[in-house]
Order: structure tokens, then C-alpha cells, then sequence
């Protein structure tokens, strides 16, 4: 059961994609408060209520116990003292003794969570400027309140197969020779890839939908070689437009008055990597429009993918801010000054970028309302996505687009995904990134993953090596590392024939991570799950933390301690355990529910089936289309008979329906051992244990 409540005047998000009715009365076991502008939604907690949601934020799965704050955020720093990332999902579901209930805040300006952080036993949902539609939902399950809730949001964002394939990145590859480079040292050794990131190194001066011709002398024809390679780039699009007379972005934006204004009229200068820069109005669907069809030049070029940044958004000062900062230090010049003189003294340089001040400098055009930015900020980086997605499907509308973002709302999960944006080469950020997960697949980001090996500060390989045991599930699957950090290919390494090994695992999956991909997608389920929506009767299962559910047959239970050569695990039922070196070497071992210790070198990765269920394997590949998906060996433990429905389809129609891409594989046990069956399918069940 979903109820919608508006308060105040809430502005339209287009996260909610099936428009629910409003109700009035009173909302269930919430207290509404009203606090000057604010509106605050109080619920007390039992003792063991857990609460989950807000997609991509830190911390546990389990978001009890923290105060986090729905502001859209450039910060690298993903520490466990935040209260914000680049994202804001306003989803939170609270599960325990009265049930499962929990609301969804449509607020694209600042909203708080606290969640037992003042008072242990309550939780109060804060809107700071009091203009929402809250959505009360209730349901038997978790599972099924994320059902509930993904059906109003719509459909998640398909990528095309090929989206699924390994992507190298860096902040740093800076000409044509680097990627070319990048690209043949993958295929020399085999190291399965399909794409190749261009950072901003490729512009011209930083400068949107430009590249710099001395550095790519003929990007088609660069284009057209990796794609006969197999191979695709995908190019990064930065939210601010450098200020540059002379530059058709900049300049039609200036004479069609598409860039955001400060109340005097005057456009809104922020600087970021271009140095000025102006920001395009994405509120306005003119100029998502406008700002969509600047993609098809790239496109034209042969690009088919791309990533947008710096969309929370960034800025890393302004004139007006950096004025401020020196009156502050003019005041102070020649004075005998005070500890706390000198604090607001650094604080005001280093207090510049993406300040309040700043994003309350301007104003966008809100259906023909002049709307202060901190009103909407949270919705900047959603509405560059759907400009992004706009352009691509206009360019290509028979063809899925691959897009992802950095910073997102509900809604934006329809129009792309989302990369988890900059982490750093830390242990917990694999925890981290694994969690997060969870959390994004309940808010219908089901395109993600995080910058595998860390993006900023130094990886080491066997950080890498246990991260991209994790990467092998998540759907978008990048090697992102930032300028001037140690180099992060898997060709680096001495470890690189281990590595390339655990890639072969995730090509040699696809057929099922992608049939389960889009079967959620297309259900409206979550892809990863915490084991408490799926065991919600074993109480060992409520608070694990470092586990998930993959689709309706596995569990994942990754490394992601330094040194470790093992882990603990908790089998919720009776499971197999694929033990991968490779896709061609593993071992099978059935094992019983409960507390296991399970030794893992640093070469070896677990991936847990669960009894009575058989998944399908292919031989590989070196990049997706490479791939046969017909040609599967099943892994499983069954006592006589299981089956699988597997989803497939071309990999790139838009409007793809279930039951036309389901195909049966029907398993069964004959004289112990099994024999497996289905159509237009060769399939070999000799890896499948009988018993
Ligand atoms: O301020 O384009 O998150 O992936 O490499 C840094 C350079 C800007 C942030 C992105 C990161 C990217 C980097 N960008």
C-alpha cells in the first residue's frame, strides 16, 4: 500500500513516474511536525527495528544510527562521518516487530534522516524547506515494499548487453597513442575489455562536447579501429560550460538565455575544470533538449556511450565567493589576529567549493517560477542525466543508450545509471561499495558499481585483485583511478594472470548476470538484496552486512580484507559453494546452512548457489559479443529436478518483454547424475551435483 501526503508546495521531480492520488487525513504512525519552513516526519522505533534504503550513502546496509542529509555532494571523502554523497534517495523502509512501513520523501531540496542518531528510539525525516509529497508505503515484506515502490518510480534504465563488459578508466589517458596502448595490452593478453573511458583529458580546454584535435588527430577513425576491435570509448560530459566566447556551447547557450542567473539577471559564474565556467538550466526541458542534442556530434563521431560528471553541481568557487574570502583576508592583513579569526580566516578559502553561498546565488526556471537552486539542488544532476538520455535515444531511438552519472535522484534510474562516484584504493571502500548495492537496487539504480581498485590514492594489487572479485557481479564494471595516482590495469601488475582469471569468471557469467539484470528490471525487483529481505524468519540473517542475495539463485560473500586468506560466512539454507580460479577452474562444494569458515587464496572467489537451483555458464570471452549465450554449462546442487528461466534477447532492443526473451532450462536427476534440457539451448549438466 502506497499513500501520498503533500505538504506545502512540492515541486515536481519526475520520481514518480505512475501518479498516485493525494490523501488527506492523517498519515500513518508518523507524528507530522511543522518546524518554521521545515516539516519533520517522527516515528519511535522498537529496539530492533532495522531501517533500510538511501541508495547510494555510507555506512551499513542497516542505516539505524546515523544522521544523513539528501544533499547531492562532490566529495571524495567517503568517510563514515557524512552525512552526504553525490546522491539523494529519499527511501527509507523500517522493518521489525509492527511490521514493514516507511516513506519516500520527494524533496529535491534538503531533506535530513535521522535515524536514531538524536534519540535512539526515533527516527525524524526532516524536509528543510517543508514542500514535499511524502509517500507512506506498507507492506507484508521488504521485498514487497520495494515492489510497491519501483512500480511508481518505472521501469529502470536497460544498458545494452554490451554495457555489461569490462570498462578501463583513468583520469589520465590523455591522447589517442594512451588508449590505443591501453586497448592492445588488454587484447595482447587476453584480458577480456569492451571499453576504453575518455576522462576529461580528451577535451579541448575542458570544454563540452570538444575534443582536442592535437591530441585525438581523428577521433572516427580512432573510433572506427576500436571497433573493429571490439572495442568502444566512452567519453565523460561535465555539467559546467567553460566560459569561452567563440564556443558554440557556450554561445548559443548565452543567446538562447539557457544558463542559470543570479536575481539581478545576470548569468551565474562558477569555475570548475574548464576554470569559468556557466551552468546550463537543466530544470528547463528546452534546454535538456538543447544541451541532449550536443551528445550527436560525439555520436555521430561513432561514440555509443558516455558518462556525466561534476552534475551535483560541482563548483569549485565562484567570484563572489572568492571576493568574500579576500575581504575576510583584507580585514584580517596586518592584524594581530586570534585563533578563531584565523579559522574563519582558512575556512573561508577553504570553505569555497560547492558552498551554500554559492548554490543559493541562482535560480532556475521551474515551469516559469524563478526557483532559488538550494530549493531543487538534488534534482541538477537527474535532469543532466535525462538530458543526456534525451539526446542519445533522439540520436539512436531503435538502440538502448549506455549513460551514467554521478549524481542522482529518483527518476534519473530511469534514464541511466550511476557510478559510485570517487573512492579511494581502501579495504572498507570494497565493503562500502557492496553495500551501497543494496541500498541503490532498492531506489531502482540497478546500473552501478563503484571505481574498482579505488580511485583516489595509491591501489595495491591485491586490493585490485579482491575488488574486481566484487566487480564480477556488479553490472556496470569500471577500473577507474584518478590523475597522478599509481597505475591501475591489470597488465600493471604481477598479478595480472590471477586477475585476468577473475575476469573470465564475470564474461563466462553473463548469460545469468545479464537474464538476471533484466528480469529485475523488467519485474521492478532488486538484483542484490540484503539476506534479511529474503530469510526475514531467520534471525541470522537481519543483521549481516557483508553478504547480499544476487538474483533468485546466488549469494555473494566477498574478501575484503587485506591479507585475509578466507572469510566467515552465514548460509541462510543449504548452498554450493563455486570456488573460482577462473571460469574454467573451480571447485564445487556443497555445503549445509549455518556458520562456515571458507578458505580463499587470494587468486580464488566465492560465489554461493542455493540448493536446488542450477545457473547457466558460458564458455566466455574476450569482450561480450564474443559471448555465446546458447552454449551454457549449468552449476548446481539439486536433489532430482530444478530449472532456470533464462532471459535473452538481442542486447539492445528498447522495448524488450519478458515472457518473449524467457527460455526454460529444465534440470533433472537421473541415476545421480543430472541431465538438462532446453529449447535452442546446448547445454551440458555434468557440473551439476546430484544428492
Ligand atoms: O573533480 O574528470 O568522479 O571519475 O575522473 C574531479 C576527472 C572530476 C570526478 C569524477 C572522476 C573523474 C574526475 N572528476
Amino acid at each position: 500500500m502506497i499513500r501520498r501526503y503533500d505538504y506545502g508546495s512540492p515541486i515536481f521531480t519526475h520520481a514518480i513516474a505512475i501518479p498516485q492520488p493525494v490523501c488527506t487525513g492523517d498519515m500513518p504512525r508518523f507524528t507530522v511536525e511543522k518546524n518554521g519552513d521545515a516539516i519533520s516526519f517522527r516515528v519511535h522505533m522498537d529496539e530492533d527495528d532495522q531501517i533500510f534504503g538511501l541508495g547510494e550513502s555510507v555506512r551499513g546496509i542497516n542505516k539505524r544510527g546515523h544522521r544523513y542529509r539528501a544533499w547531492c555532494s562532490d566529495d571524495f571523502s567517503h568517510t563514515e562521518d557524512k552525512a552526504s554523497l553525490y546522491a539523494s534517495h529519499n527511501l527509507v523502509l523500517f522493518s521489525g516487530k509492527s511490521g514493514v512501513f516507511g516513506l519516500y520523501v520527494d524533496d529535491p531540496g534538503a531533506v535530513t534522516f535521522d535515524l536514531g542518531y538524536t534519540r535512539g528510539d526515533e527516527a525524524v525525516i526532516t524536509s528543510e524547506n517543508g514542500n514535499c509529497s511524502v509517500y507512506y508505503i506498507e507492506a507484508d515484506t521488504l521485498i514487497g515494499a520495494v515492489k510497491e515502490f519501483r512500480h511508481i518510480i518505472g521501469r529502470s534504465y536497460l544498458p545494452p548487453k554490451w554495457g555489461l563488459g569490462y570498462i578501463q578508466s583513468r583520469w589520465g589517458y590523455t591522447t589517442e597513442e594512451d588508449l590505443r596502448e591501453v586497448a592492445k595490452n588488454h587484447r595482447e593478453r587476453h584480458i577480456p575489455i569492451d571499453m576504453l573511458s575518455m576522462d576529461i583529458d580528451y577535451m579541448e580546454d575542458f570544454k563540452d562536447f570538444t575534443w582536442d584535435a592535437k591530441k585525438f588527430p581523428d577521433l572516427k577513425a580512432m573510433i572506427s579501429d576500436f571497433k573493429a576491435d571490439n572495442l568502444r570509448v566512452v567519453p565523460i560530459i561535465d555539467a559546467g560550460v567553460k566560459l569561452c566566447p567563440g564556443d558554440p556551447t557556450y554561445d548559443e547557450g548565452v543567446e538562447k538565455g539557457y544558463f542559470v542567473k543570479k536575481e539581478d539577471g545576470s548569468t551565474f559564474i562558477g569555475a570548475v575544470w574548464p576554470g569559468k565556467a556557466v551552468f546550463p538550466d537543466f530544470m528547463r526541458n528546452d534546454v535538456r533538449q538543447w544541451f541532449g542534442d550536443k551528445y550527436h556530434g560525439m555520436l555521430e563521431a561513432g561514440v555509443e556511450a558516455f558518462w556525466n560528471d561534476m552534475n551535483e553541481p560541482a563548483i569549485f568557487y565562484s567570484e563572489e565567493g572568492l571576493d568574500d574570502a579576500y575581504a575576510k583576508a583584507d580585514e584580517l592583513r596586518g592584524k594581530n589576529i586570534g585563533v578563531y579569526d584565523y579559522f574563519d580566516l582558512k575556512d573561508a578559502f577553504t570553505g569555497m567549493s560547492n558552498s551554500m553561498a554559492d548554490y543559493t546565488r541562482f535560480y532556475h526556471d521551474v515551469d516559469g517560477q524563478q526557483v532559488r537552486h538550494d530549493k531543487v539542488h538534488n534534482l541538477y544532476g537527474a535532469m543532466m542525466t535525462k538530458a543526456g538520455a534525451q539526446g542519445m535515444k533522439s540520436f539512436n531511438p531503435d538502440k538502448r543508450h549506455l549513460l551514467f552519472s554521478r549524481a542522482s535522484f529518483i527518476g534519473a534510474h530511469r534514464d541511466g545509471g550511476v557510478w559510485q562516484g570517487d573512492n579511494f584504493s581502501w579495504w572498507s571502500h570494497i565493503l562500502l561499495n557492496m553495500r551501497e548495492l543494496a541500498g541503490m537496487n532498492m531506489c531502482g539504480f540497478l546500473y552501478t558499481g563503484a571505481d574498482l581498485g579505488g580511485f583516489g590514492q595509491n591501489t595495491t594489487e591485491d586490493l585490485l585483485q579482491r575488488w574486481l572479485q566484487l566487480g564480477v557481479f556488479t553490472p556496470l564494471m569500471r577500473n577507474h583511478a584518478a590523475l597522478g595516482t599509481r597505475d591501475q590495469e591489470i597488465y600493471r601488475f604481477s598479478m595480472q594472470e590471477d586477475m585476468k582469471n577473475i575476469l573470465t569468471v564475470r564474461y563466462a557469467l553473463l548469460p545469468y548476470l545479464y537474464s538476471e539484470f533484466m528480469k529485475c528490471a523488467l519485474t521492478g525487483s532488486s538484483m542484490f538484496r540484503p539476506l534479511a529481505f529474503d530469510y526475514p524468519q531467520d534471525p541470522a540473517c537481519l543483521r549481516i552486512e557483508d553478504q547480499l542475495m544476487l538474483g533468485g539463485e546466488c549469494m555473494i560473500a566477498p574478501v575484503y580484507e587485506q591479507n585475509a586468506r578466507g572469510r566467515n560466512v552465514y548460509l541462510p539454507e543449504d548452498m554450493l559453494l563455486v570456488r573460482f580460479r577462473s571460469a574454467e577452474d573451480y571447485c564445487l562444494i556443497p555445503m549445509e546452512k549455518g556458520r562456515h569458515w571458507i578458505d580463499l587464496e587470494l587468486n580464488e572467489m566465492p560465489l554461493f548457489i542455493r540448493k536446488g537451483c542450477v545457473i547457466p555458464m558460458s564458455r566466455g570471452g574476450e569482450w561480450v559479443g564474443g559471448v555465446d549465450f546458447t552454449d551454457l554449462t549449468l552449476l548446481g546442487w539439486i536433489d532430482c529436478a530444478s530449472c532456470y528461466k533464462l532471459y535473452n534477447d538481442d542486447g539492445f532492443t528498447t522495448s524488450p518483454v519478458l515472457e518473449e526473451g524467457l527460455r526454460t532450462i529444465r534440470c533433472k536427476a537421473e541415476g545421480g547424475r543430472a541431465d538438462a534440457a532446453g529449447e535452442g539451448l546446448r547445454l551440458d549438466a555434468a557440473k551439476v551435483i546430484v544428492g
